[in-house]
This record gives structure tokens, C-alpha cells and sequence, in this order.
């Protein structure tokens, strides 16, 4: 199948978004220390194939990100950070010019460059409140954004997280930062939404969170699920081995697409899709 190439920085949200059914962003991070794929696709060329993978699997989507955010990580510097990305996007473009790349960050600088390099969306696990001008360079861009709920930061936020109502505080604070987006030109239909899970969330919080994700979807933006083989799914399960997680993230998957999620953000793009498939075909039989 050939397909034009995608017109670059000119993005609209509706080019993400082939139909009305769930979107696969596929994780691509170009780390060394990532929690389950550290190491893997370090170089441009890997992690281009990585992508092309990703991509034939059904992800509409991939999420490159330069630094991770695994409890307990510390950050990278912003020149590290481009260094490791910018040339991951160029080599993905390269071999496949349709590709939709988001990128994983939280620095207006990094995003500004990803955007020129032909990412199409950016990914805010700090919900454009860790860079000042993070709000401004989306806005100009006109790209979609997605804003996650994190309480802390990466460093120390699983030391005993707390809340009153963990579903009611995730809610507020992602209705409140959609507000904030808007308010700095971001266009409404361009605002996804994320609770974030294992940001600050102890296992009941995240239970809680994939129980009530309806209460997030009232907020009237599509809600993006990251729930990949995170330790929650392994506390459960007891599969120690991070990249073993597969079908616990599976599971999550199919309970937030019936809660009414968009996006899922996963590392195994084939097992999700199958996943999906079914579910949507039942729920619209
Ligand atoms: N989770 C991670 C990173 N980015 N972005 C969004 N919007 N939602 C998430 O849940 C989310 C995210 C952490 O997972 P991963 O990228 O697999 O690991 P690491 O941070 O160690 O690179």
C-alpha cells in the first residue's frame, strides 16, 4: 500500500485519529534506563525498526521518549535529551514518512525541535506545567497535546503517595489543566487527557483509577490510558519480569477501552490490537 508522505507541521487532530475506534500509541523510548525496554532501541536505526514493527502491528501512533520516568529516575540534561530523539524521529520519517510520532516530553525546547523534526503531537507527563513555555510552543504548533496527572516527580513520587479522593483529585486536576491549555490557545478538540497511572499512585490508586476512568471520560476530552506492564501488573500478578506483563496489560486495556478510553499507550501493539479488536466488536455487535 503506498500512501502520500504526511505534510510536516501541519498538524490537525483529526489526521491522528483514522475512525472513531480505539488508537494505539506504540512506546518507543530511547533510554538506556527505562523500566522495561532500557537499552533496547538506543540507536536511530533500532529504534526506527522498532517502529516500523510498531507501526505494521497497528499502533497509529508512536511515542518517542528521550528520558525516563520510572519511579526513582533522574532527569537527563535537554541537550542529551534532543541529542538521543531528534535523530530517532528523522530515521522513522525516513523509512516511513506516514508515520504519526509523538514525543514524550516535558521541555518546550525538546518538543519545539521533535515538532520541527515532523513529530506531530506532544506527550506532557507534567501536563505543561514543568517548562513554562511548553503551553506556547503547542499552542503556535496547533498540535494536540496530552496532559497526565502526576503528584511528584519521578524521583521520590512512589514514597507514600496520598489522597483524599484519588478519582475526584485526578479529575479536578485534569479538568483544571484543560482549562489552563485552552486558555493559552491550545484548541479544545486538540486536549487528551491521562490519570497518569503509577505517577504517584500506590495500587489502590490505580485500581481505582481504572475502575472509575467513566468519571475522567465526563470531562468531555478522548482519555489516553498508560497502564503497560507497569508494577501494578506485576504486584498483581506476580510476574516479576517487566516485559512479561503482556496479557495483565491486556486486561487493563480492554476495561478502559469499556470505560470509554481513546488512546492506549503500550508496548506490545499486536497483543492490544487483537485485544481491541474483540472488544470492539462486541460492544458494537
Ligand atoms: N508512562 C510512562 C511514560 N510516559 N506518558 C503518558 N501520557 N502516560 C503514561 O502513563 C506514561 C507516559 C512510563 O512508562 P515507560 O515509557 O514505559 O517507561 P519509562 O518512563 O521508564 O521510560
Amino acid at each position: 500500500m503506498s500512501r502520500k508522505p504526511a505534510a510536516r507541521n501541519t498538524p490537525r487532530a483529526g489526521t491522528l485519529l483514522p475512525g472513531s475506534g480505539p488508537v494505539l500509541v506504540g512506546i518507543l523510548n530511547v533510554t538506556p534506563d527505562s523500566f522495561s525496554d532500557g537499552g533496547d532501541f538506543f540507536d536511530p536505526e533500532s529504534a526506527a525498526r522498532r517502529a516500523a514493527v510498531m507501526l505494521d502491528e497497528g499502533a497509529a501512533i508512536i511515542d518517542v521518549g528521550g528520558e525516563s520516568t520510572r519511579p526513582g529516575s533522574d532527569p537527563v540534561s535537554q541537550e542529551e535529551e534532543i541529542q538521543r530523539v531528534i535523530p530517532v524521529i528523522e530515521r522513522i520519517l525516513a523509512v516511513r514518512p506516514e508515520a504519526v510520532i509523538s514525543i514524550d516530553t516535558y521541555r518546550a525546547e525538546t518538543a519545539a525541535a521533535a515538532l520541527e523534526a515532523g513529530a506531530r503531537l506532544v506527550n506532557d507527563v507534567t501536563a505543561l506545567r514543568g517548562d513554562p513555555r511548553m503551553a506556547s510552543v503547542v499552542a503556535e504548533a496547533g498540535c494536540p497535546v496530552v496532559l497526565m496527572h502526576m503528584k511528584g516527580e519521578p524521583k521520590t513520587m512512589q514514597e507514600e503517595p496520598r489522597y483524599e479522593d484519588v478519582v475526584r483529585e485526578v479529575r479536578d486536576f485534569l479538568a483544571q489543566r484543560a482549562e489552563v491549555a485552552v486558555a493559552a490557545g491550545l484548541r479544545p478538540e486538540n486536549v487528551i487527557v491521562d490519570p497518569g497511572i503509577g505517577f504517584g499512585k500506590n495500587l489502590e490508586h490505580n485500581l481505582a483509577l481504572l475502575r472509575d476512568l467513566d468519571a475522567l471520560v465526563d470531562l468531555g476530552f478522548p482519555v489516553l490510558v498508560g497502564a503497560s506492564r507497569k508494577r501494578f501488573i506485576g504486584t498483581i500478578t506476580g510476574v516479576e519480569e517487566a516485559r512479561e506483563r503482556v496479557f495483565g496489560t491486556v486486561a487493563t486495556t480492554v476495561l478502559a477501552y469499556q470505560k470509554g478510553a481513546k488512546y492506549f499507550r503500550v508496548h506490545d501493539v499486536r497483543a492490544n490490537r487483537d485485544a481491541l479488536a474483540i472488544a470492539e466488536a462486541v460492544l458494537r455487535a
